[in-house]
């Protein structure tokens, strides 16, 4: 049995992260083989591109190299490690994919979606999430919680405000037009309320595996 991909979606500090746990110890408790990642990153050579990508020091960079290079570290991510995975019958968490692509790159950045989609298909071959979870808040609650958390801010995080209010956007509108595919959720709301409509979700797919 081939395993299912999931990802993670959402501006910062929407509960991406602190939710992949949660899956991944929801799918274990019943049995599921799981691995979890990230994007950008997940290969040892996929987070050396990373630490390019968040440097802030590098405000040069061209909107063009940083959408080759998350494709760069994709392309290794999937040969690597989740086409590998899906194919023993695991199943992929994966904090964010390509849809981080079209919503940054494309409609904070500007490039066109039809140059990020020739690129995908390219890199993909075919290869999409089974299920994507939209973490949707708005982008001030988000910033907050960054902010208590502490910590160093990367090259995005760097960003005006309108630039995350086109991300939002850019995730509600792909979720529109693919429903079944998406699970927006309230990630506004208390964190077991959040995890009550993962949940929902997970039998779901648990049900249909
Ligand atoms: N990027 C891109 O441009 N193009 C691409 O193709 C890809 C990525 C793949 C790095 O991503 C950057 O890469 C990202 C987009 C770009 N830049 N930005 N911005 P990242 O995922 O590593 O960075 P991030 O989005 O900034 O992650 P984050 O700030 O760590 O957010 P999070 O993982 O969604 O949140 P969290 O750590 O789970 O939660 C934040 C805090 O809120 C924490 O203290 C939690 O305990 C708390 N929390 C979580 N949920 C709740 C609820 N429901 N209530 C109350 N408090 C909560």
């Amino acid at each position: 049995m081939k395993g299912k991909f999931l990802t993670l979606e959402g501006t910062e500090g929407a509960g991406k992260s602190t939710n992949l746990a949660f899956i991944e110890t929801w799918l274990k408790q019943r049995g599921i083989e799981v691995i979890t990642t990230r994007e950008p990153g997940g290969t040892e050579i996929g987070e050396a591109v990373r630490e390019i990508l968040l440097d802030k020091a590098y405000t040069q960079m061209h909107e063009d190299t940083e959408l080759l290079l998350m494709f760069a570290a994709r392309a290794q991510h999937l040969q690597e490690k989740i086409l590998p995975a899906l194919a023993q019958g695991k199943w992929v968490v994966s904090d964010r994919f390509t849809d981080a692509t079209y919503a940054y790159q494309g409609a904070a950045r500007g490039i066109a979606f039809e140059r990020i989609a020739e690129i995908e298909n390219w890199v993909q071959k075919g290869t999409f999430p089974d299920t994507t979870f939209v973490f949707d808040l708005p982008i001030e609650v988000g910033m907050a919680r960054v902010a208590s958390r502490g910590g160093q801010t990367d090259r995005f995080e760097q960003e005006r405000h309108d630039f995350f209010e086109k991300v939002r956007n850019a995730y509600l509108k792909r979720a529109a037009q693919t429903p079944e595919r998406y699970q927006v959720l309230d990630a506004s709301q208390p964190l077991e309320s959040v995890q009550a409509q993962i949940e929902a979700r997970l039998q779901t797919l648990l049900e249909t595996a």
